[in-house]
Formats: C-alpha cells, sequence, structure tokens
C-alpha cells in the first residue's frame, strides 16, 4: 500500500553557537599582551525552502530529524569559530509549517520562498570582545547558546489552476493523463489515486496545471471513503471541474446525483463556494455513456454549468475541454492580485526582548523571565566566577535586582532564571550583587594602571563613561 504522505511530523534542530574564547595573548617579554580570545561562531539555521522540483513530503517521511551545523568554538589569537552552516530542506510549493497546536507559521507558496524554521544560536564573545577600558583582563568568555529545537508539522496543499473532483473511478486520472504528460495509476477498482497527481497543460499560449486527487463518496465529511482530507488540495485550485462517470454500472447512481452528492460534501468542506465550476460527462465512448450524457446535459445546462462530453479512453472532446479550462485560468489569473514577491523569507516571530518579568511563585520562588536575562544565563559558564560575576553585573545593569527587591525578594530566597523545565536557579544575595559594581570591577587588572600618564587616565575615564553608556543598552554586536 503506497503510504499518505502530505502530512509530515518534522523535528528540526539548528545548530548550537559555538563558545568563545577565553585566552591570553603571550610573547616572549610581553606577559601582559591581553585578551585575544575570539567569538564562537554562530549554529546554522534550519530553513524550508519552496523547491519546484520537490512534488512530495516523502523524504521528510522517511527521515524526520533535520539538524543544522554547530558553530566552532573562538581560539586565541583573535581567531574567530567558524559559523554553522545553515540546512536548506527543499520543499514543495503550497507546503504549509503549522505548529503542533496546529497554527499556521508559514504558507510557502512560490520557488524560492523560505522560512526559518528554527533558528541557529549566537556565538558566544571571546575575551577580546568582552574587554573593556574598566574590564581590560577578563578571564572568561560566553558561551554559545544552543540553537532553536522545535517539531513542526509540514502540510501540503497542492497549487495547482484546476482541480478535478469525482467519484473513484470516474477517470480523473485518466483526464489527467491525457490532458498533461502525467502518467498517474489509472485502474477500475475505487481509490486507486491516494495522493493528488500534478500535470501541466499546454493550451494555445495559456500554461496551467491541473490536479486530480482522490475520489470522494457522500459521507466523506463524515470520514467515509478517504474522508475530506483531501479536499485541503482543491483549496488553492482557481477552477473546478465535476467529472462525472456516464457509464458507472451501480444501479443507485447517475451523473446529475454523482454531482450532487459532491457538491454536498464541497459544501460540507466549505469555503469553495466562489470557485468556477464546469462539468465533464466522461466516458462517451460507450454506447450507453452517451446516451445517458445527451441526456442529464439539458439538466445541468440549466442549473448553469458549462457541459463537454468528452472521453479520455477515446481521446474525444479534448481539445474543446482544454482550451475552455485555459480560458477560465486566464480569466482567475486577472482576477487575482499581483503577488507581491516570489521571494519571501519568513521567520519566527521576534521575541520581544524589551523587558522581562519578576513573579512570585506559590512555593516562594522568584521567577525572572524574559529574553535577555534568559539569553545571559545561556551564555554564562558557571563554572567560571567571572563569568557568573559579569552575569550578575549585566542582570543589575538591566534592573533585575531592583525588581526582585520591589517584589519582596530577601537574601537567601531562590530565584529562578528561564521557563519551568529550563531554568537556572540561584540562592539570592543581593549584597553581593549589588556590590559587584563598588568592589572594583571584574576583570580590572590593577597592575596596567600604574604606569598610565594623567592624559591617558583621563582618556581612560572618559571611555569607561562611554563603555558603560554602551553596556547599559547591553552587547549587541551581531
Ligand atoms: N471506457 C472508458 N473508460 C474509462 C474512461 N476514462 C477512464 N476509464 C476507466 O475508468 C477506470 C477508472 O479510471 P481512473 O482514471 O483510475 O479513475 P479515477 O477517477 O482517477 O479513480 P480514483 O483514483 O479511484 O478516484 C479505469 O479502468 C479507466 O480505464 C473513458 O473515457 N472511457
Ligand atoms: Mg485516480
Amino acid at each position: 500500500m503506497t503510504t499518505f504522505v502530505d502530512r509530515v511530523e518534522l523535528h528540526v534542530a539548528a545548530g548550537n553557537g559555538g563558545h568563545g574564547c577565553a585566552s591570553v595573548h603571550r610573547e616572549k617579554f610581553k606577559p601582559l599582551g591581553g585578551p585575544d580570545g575570539g567569538n564562537g561562531g554562530r549554529g546554522g539555521d534550519v530553513i524550508l525552502t519552496v523547491d519546484q522540483s520537490v512534488t512530495t513530503l516523502l523524504d521528510y517521511h522517511h527521515s524526520p530529524h533535520r539538524k543544522a551545523t554547530n558553530g566552532k568554538p573562538g581560539e586565541g589569537g583573535n581567531r574567530f569559530g567558524k559559523d554553522g552552516e545553515d540546512l536548506v530542506l527543499p520543499v514543495p510549493d503550497g507546503t504549509v509549517v503549522l505548529d503542533k497546536a496546529g497554527n499556521v507559521l508559514a504558507d510557502l507558496v512560490g520557488h524560492g520562498t523560505s522560512f526559518v524554521a528554527a533558528q541557529g544560536g549566537r556565538g558566544g564573545l571571546g575575551n577580546a570582545a568582552l574587554a573593556s577600558a574598566r574590564r581590560k583582563a577578563p578571564g572568561f568568555a560566553l558561551l554559545g547558546e544552543p540553537g532553536d529545537v522545535r517539531d513542526i508539522v509540514l502540510e501540503l496543499k497542492t497549487v495547482a489552476d484546476v482541480a478535478l473532483v469525482g467519484f473513484p473511478s470516474a477517470g480523473k486520472s485518466s483526464l489527467i493523463s491525457v490532458l498533461s504528460a502525467a502518467k498517474p495509476k489509472i485502474a477500475d477498482y475505487p481509490f486507486t489515486t491516494l495522493v493528488p497527481n500534478l500535470g501541466v497543460v499546454t493550451a494555445g499560449s495559456t500554461v496551467y496545471t491541473i490536479a486530480d486527487v482522490p475520489g470522494l463518496i457522500p459521507g466523506a465529511s463524515q470520514g467515509k471513503g478517504l474522508g475530506l482530507e483531501f479536499l485541503r488540495h482543491v483549496e488553492r485550485c482557481s477552477v473546478l471541474v465535476h467529472v462525472l462517470d456516464t457509464a458507472t454500472l451501480e444501479s443507485e447512481r447517475d451523473p446529475v446525483s454523482d454531482l450532487d452528492s459532491i457538491e454536498e460534501e464541497l459544501r460540507q468542506y466549505g469555503g469553495l463556494d466562489n470557485r468556477p465550476r464546469i462539468v465533464v460527462l466522461n466516458k462517451i465512448d460507450v454506447p450507453d455513456g452517451k446516451d445517458l450524457a445527451d441526456m442529464v446535459r439539458p439538466d445541468l445546462e440549466a442549473r448553469g454549468y458549462r457541459v463537454f462530453e468528452v472521453s479520455a479512453v477515446g481521446h474525444m472532446g479534448l481539445k474543446e475541454l482544454s482550451y475552455a479550462l485555459a480560458e477560465l485560468v486566464a480569466k482567475a489569473r486577472a482576477a487575482k492580485p499581483k503577488e507581491e514577491a516570489t521571494r519571501i523569507v519568513i521567520r519566527p516571530k521576534a521575541v520581544d526582548d524589551t523587558g522581562f518579568t519578576v513573579t512570585r511563585e506559590a512555593d516562594g520562588l522568584f521567577r525572572v523571565r524574559g529574553e535577555k536575562p534568559e539569553r545571559w544565563v545561556r551564555q554564562t559558564d558557571f563554572n567560571n566566577d567571572e563569568a557568573v560575576g559579569y552575569l550578575a553585573d549585566r542582570l543589575n545593569r538591566l534592573g533585575v535586582e531592583e525588581e526582585l527587591m520591589k517584589a519582596g525578594a530577601r537574601s537567601g530566597d531562590g530565584v529562578a532564571i528561564g521557563p519551568e523545565e529550563n531554568a537556572v536557579v540561584f540562592d539570592w544575595e543581593p549584597s553581593v550583587m549589588a556590590g559587584a559594581e563598588m568592589l572594583g570591577r571584574r576583570g580590572e587588572d590593577h597592575r596596567l594602571d600604574a604606569a598610565r600618564p594623567a592624559a591617558q587616565r583621563r582618556r581612560d575615564r572618559q571611555a569607561e563613561r562611554d563603555e558603560a553608556q554602551r553596556e547599559f543598552d547591553d552587547f549587541e554586536p551581531f
């Protein structure tokens, strides 16, 4: 049995950022050469890109775990780590990206349209980049951040101009096979077609695509047959073609009641009312079929349909049909607003990084949430006291300390930074955090101060003030 894959769950992991390097330049007779640890490289993104040569999501069904490469760590001698490589995953035109809750994250239509499904982690700053007038020789570097890890769902909604709908075995696939170069499976049992087939038709100067979706039966909206699942492929089509079987041997069926049944299912599905429709009476090569077609034609025309009598097998009436479809497609295209750009890159929604919140939880724990504090925690090497002190300074400058006090935190209280599953918990020591600024700055090397001439000291003080201002806005070097 063919596996049905127009919906897959995909687990994507972007690359982690490389760690920054803490290194001190060493040269003979120059023991205090200064920090020269380079920054870590950025982790690669996972990017979904529409590639028109890809038609199914089958690849992702077979290997649903995809990871981009990590950034390399920085090195001494101011050598930066190499960035990780982006992982570009080609997807078919019309792929819809959803989160696991079913929210649409992106709707990818048009060759080259891209979506960053997982963003790579930033590389950590090396100690060279962390050095400043008041922290001349930092003995630490920042850690690279982990890349995004996400579970997403890809759903394919075929992008075709024309959709063929009808009962199983009405001849939809046969019709596509004679109108275009597509070679779908054709057989005389119901539900031969399990995934939509696409074909390209050229009629005069118009080129359009035509899709054949799996057969519908009454009750499809209640899940009968293959259900209504496939109708999402019809959603994007601008013209609907009812393919009616004039030669069915089932006694309770005839073209008009078939049409009513399918229309009822389309109505149940919803959202397709405004698509122009035409009717195709197929299999007129069969004598009884031709008679039946002639009999029902006036009835169908009275309902306002344009009716085409064809035989897919006997190659009858096909040219007329393909030109009529071309005309409808051209009209629909002209009515459509121009597509803005063929290439859009959609990025995950930017997180609001303007602030942070402090909340007191039921168990007495104070929780700090915010883009910056959480990121800073991820960047901190907790085995390095200086790095922890630097974190405290940053949190302090952002005003976290103050807010904790306002919220009633006392010395010794637990403070968690980050979400439940992934928080770093501290025993809060306000005096240490507050004192960090006053008791000599971290990373300041007093030995370097001794021989500074007055003018140099003035310049340094000014630089220090500038630096303080800059740091107040925080490091955003990338
Ligand atoms: N005599 C005759 N038989 C036809 C014609 N078109 C299709 N058939 C036959 O009808 C049967 C079903 O054709 P398909 O094209 O597979 O039908 P379908 O609508 O795609 O069916 P599902 O994929 O099951 O929904 C096959 O045995 C075809 O050979 C036609 O014009 N004349
Ligand atoms: Mg078929």
